[in-house]
């Protein structure tokens, strides 16, 4: 078996990113308003998979990247659609599919033009899992352009919901218990879908919120089929430990709380990402992990919030946090904010 690989996450603005070097970068995700123009990276011989996210970088008028490092030899390699890179026991990848209008065949199931391509993406990235041997989803990162607007009778987040269940069950994994730490998030109109994941030879540890219900297990009030996440994933234990927490917002038990404040929605979910530090701990043996020392990516729907989030997230983590605010649109038309980190490694802003 293969030694554990040592993952670091780094947030690099758009502008310094020419002056990285690229050598140990497993996989990278590019944030930015604009339709990516990531041939400058590629000019610099760039040669990881690199998922293109259209949401914009909020006190920043140019894009960021969330870069992925590793020590030791990469490898690089693609399974269809998917890119993807590997080193020793951890494989990075990204995928994004276009969606366009069934050919017809209206009744079956997948059926709208959005659950074709996650149906296709969840399909293909399962497939180069199973061909690479690092079958273990650990991350899963989900944009899809629109996230809260109605087609054929039914919200975008549920008809994704819809498709990333019976494409796992299709594929022969969990959709509840062991599934992986995940986020789903809006992105710009015309965006393609656009998944980009971390996979193990290694199952990770997987840890649920007491404080609210497994989202695998809501009520069908949130849409015909549950979603299938787990609310934090741990890779290793100890000093060696990576921990992934998903998407978190100000929900308590399934519901919204402080609906309209944005403020009050920040502290809520701050006490959910701390309920999961305490949660991971015993478990993971990753008690040295407090807020402070996570890495941050801060979610707001509406723009004109920023102040007020950033303001309570300054007051709870200090200035030096590492934190990438993106403007984008969230899983629920009643959260103004949606925070994930990451924990261990050595995360720097
Ligand atoms: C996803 O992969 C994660 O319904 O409790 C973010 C924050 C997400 C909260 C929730 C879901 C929730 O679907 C999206």
């Amino acid at each position: 078996m293969s030694a554990r690989q040592f993952l670091r996450l780094e947030y690099v603005p758009s502008a310094e990113a020419r002056s990285e070097g690229w050598h140990d970068v497993l996989g990278a995700a590019a944030f930015d308003a604009a339709a990516p123009n990531t041939r400058t990276l590629r000019g610099d011989g760039v040669d990881f998979p690199l998922a293109h996210v259209r949401t914009p970088v909020l006190g920043d008028e140019g894009g960021t990247l969330e870069v992925w490092r590793v020590g030791g030899p990469i490898q690089p390699g693609s399974n269809g659609p998917v890119r993807y890179s590997r080193a020793g026991d951890l494989l990075f990848g990204s995928v994004a599919v276009h969606e366009a209008e069934p050919a017809g065949a209206a009744g079956s199931s997948p059926r709208t033009p959005l659950e074709i391509a996650a149906n296709l993406a969840y399909r293909e990235m399962s497939a180069t899992l199973a061909a690479a041997g690092n079958p273990q989803l650990i991350r899963v990162w989900n944009y899809l352009a629109d996230i809260n607007v109605e087609t054929h009778g039914l919200e975008r987040y549920r008809q994704f919901n819809t498709a990333r269940h019976e494409a796992s069950l299709a594929c022969g994994r969990a959709v509840a218990g062991s599934v992986p730490a995940a986020s789903a998030l809006g992105a710009a109109t015309g965006s393609p879908l656009t998944l980009y994941f971390l996979a193990s030879h290694h199952a990770p540890a997987f840890i649920e919120n007491p404080r609210q219900m497994s989202a695998y297990r809501y009520p069908t009030q949130y849409g015909p089929r549950s979603p299938a996440f787990s609310r934090a994933t741990v890779l290793g234990e100890g000093s060696e430990a990576t921990l992934f927490i998903s998407g978190t917002a100000s929900i308590v038990g399934h519901r919204t709380l402080h609906a309209g404040d944005a403020a009050a929605q920040t502290r809520e979910t701050l006490v959910n990402i701390q309920a999961l530090l305490e949660e991971a701990g015993p478990r993971s043996r990753t008690q040295a992990l407090r807020l402070e020392t996570l890495a941050y990516k801060v979610y707001v729907r509406d723009p004109k919030d920023l102040p007020a989030v950033r303001g309570e997230l300054e007051s709870a983590l200090g200035p030096g946090a590492a934190v990438l605010y993106l403007q984008a649109d969230i899983c629920r038309r009643d959260l103004a904010v949606e925070i994930e980190a990451v924990g261990g490694g050595r995360a720097a802003k």
